[in-house]
């Protein structure tokens, strides 16, 4: 098992990261690996993008032409094709899932399957792009459930422990892309000057001691008393710690990304505000699964209020499921008030 500590110091692009984790594990075929190599292939090719994005008006928008005479495409679509492209043909997945597409996206005939199955968000909080606000891919790699042909629904709806791999990029202030295949969670940072992940966050694992709590207050008349409760326990001073300060950017892998790094709780429980909501807002498969799958490798937690997320079998695509995740005892102290107060029977 290659010791991620040995990277420390040294300059090492995402490549040689990943193809260097492959060789702790022998029976490996380099599927997974190219897989990996195709995501931040996707990531540098979708900043290319984002890093223009509040250009459109003199590039021209989304579905209209620029002065190049391009069709200008909505960015949150452009990530989308983008991942796809890189991924029908390589005869590495047996399917693929977006919150862009209704149904599972199969692999175009004419190419071969393969023994994964890709999940994910093309760009999370793209309604933010318009005010320059950080947005986000996220994705998890699952090894396909059915034993041949075209993957199939199944394949994907696998509860998040059963990830081999999972990541976000996050296209802010530098692009990163972070992500874990089970042997911790690692950072890299593009350099835009030669177009190079660089490792620069090694083994990230959460402060003992959080920072932030992370949550659209905006929507506390509609949360439980449980979540009330929470909320109000967060703010104050305990044995256990100190009272948090509230960063919320609206932005899912910022948010998340954050506190990462700082150490705290972001949630988005289910709220009585919007009834086609009742289960939070947030999707299980291809938003809570992966970031909860990396929040564990980090040393920390995630539940929808009751139980953990990883063990969630999901029913539908594109079911929402309330999010808590962040340090465990954090986490644990949500559940813990939610008994107590909402009873067993909640979240959705
Ligand atoms: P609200 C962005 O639209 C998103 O899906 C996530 O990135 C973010 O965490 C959440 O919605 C914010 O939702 O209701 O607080 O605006």
């Amino acid at each position: 098992m290659t010791d991620t500590q040995d990277y420390h110091g040294k300059l090492v692009t995402i490549e040689r990261f990943i193809l260097d984790q492959q060789q702790a594990h022998p029976e490996a075929t380099g599927t997974l690996t190219n897989i990996l190599y195709d995501m931040a292939l996707a990531a540098k090719i979708i900043t290319s993008k984002t890093t223009r994005a509040g250009l459109a008006e003199i590039l021209g928008s989304a579905g209209e032409e620029n002065v190049q005479g391009e069709e200008v495409q909505k960015l949150d679509v452009f990530a989308q094709r983008t991942i796809f492209r890189l991924n029908d043909h390589t005869g590495r997945l047996a399917a693929m899932a977006s919150e862009e597409e209704e149904a599972i996206i199969p692999i175009p005939s004419r190419f071969p399957v393969g023994p994964y199955v890709l999940v994910f968000d093309p760009l999370d909080g793209s309604s933010n792009i318009d005010m320059n606000v950080s947005i986000g891919t996220i994705f998890g790699i699952y090894r396909r459930t059915t034993a041949s042909g075209p993957g199939t629904l199944a394949d994907v709806l696998q509860p998040a422990r059963n990830l081999v791999a999972a990541g976000y990029i996050l296209y802010g202030a530098s692009t990163m892309m972070v992500y874990s295949t089970g042997n911790g969670v690692h950072g890299f940072t593009l350099d835009p000057a030669i177009g190079e992940f660089l490792l620069s966050h090694p083994n990230i694992k959460l402060p003992a001691k959080p920072k932030y709590y992370s949550v659209n207050q905006g929507y506390q008349p509609f949360w439980t008393a449980g979540v009330q409760a929470y909320t109000e326990w967060l703010q104050r001073d305990t044995p256990e710690k100190k009272g948090l300060s509230l960063r919320y950017i609206g932005s899912l892998v910022a948010d998340f990304h954050r506190n990462l790094l700082s150490g705290g709780v972001f949630y988005y429980p289910a709220d009585s505000k919007d009834l086609k909501k009742p289960g939070g807002k947030l999707r299980l498969v291809y938003e809570a699964g992966p970031l909860s799958f990396l929040i564990e490798q980090a040393g920390g937690y995630a539940s929808d209020g009751a139980q953990a997320i990883l063990d969630i079998v999901p029913a539908q695509l594109h079911q929402r499921v309330p999010m808590f995740i962040g340090n465990r005892t954090l986490v644990e102290q949500a559940e813990a008030l939610i008994r107590r107060h909402d009873g067993a029977a909640t979240p959705a």
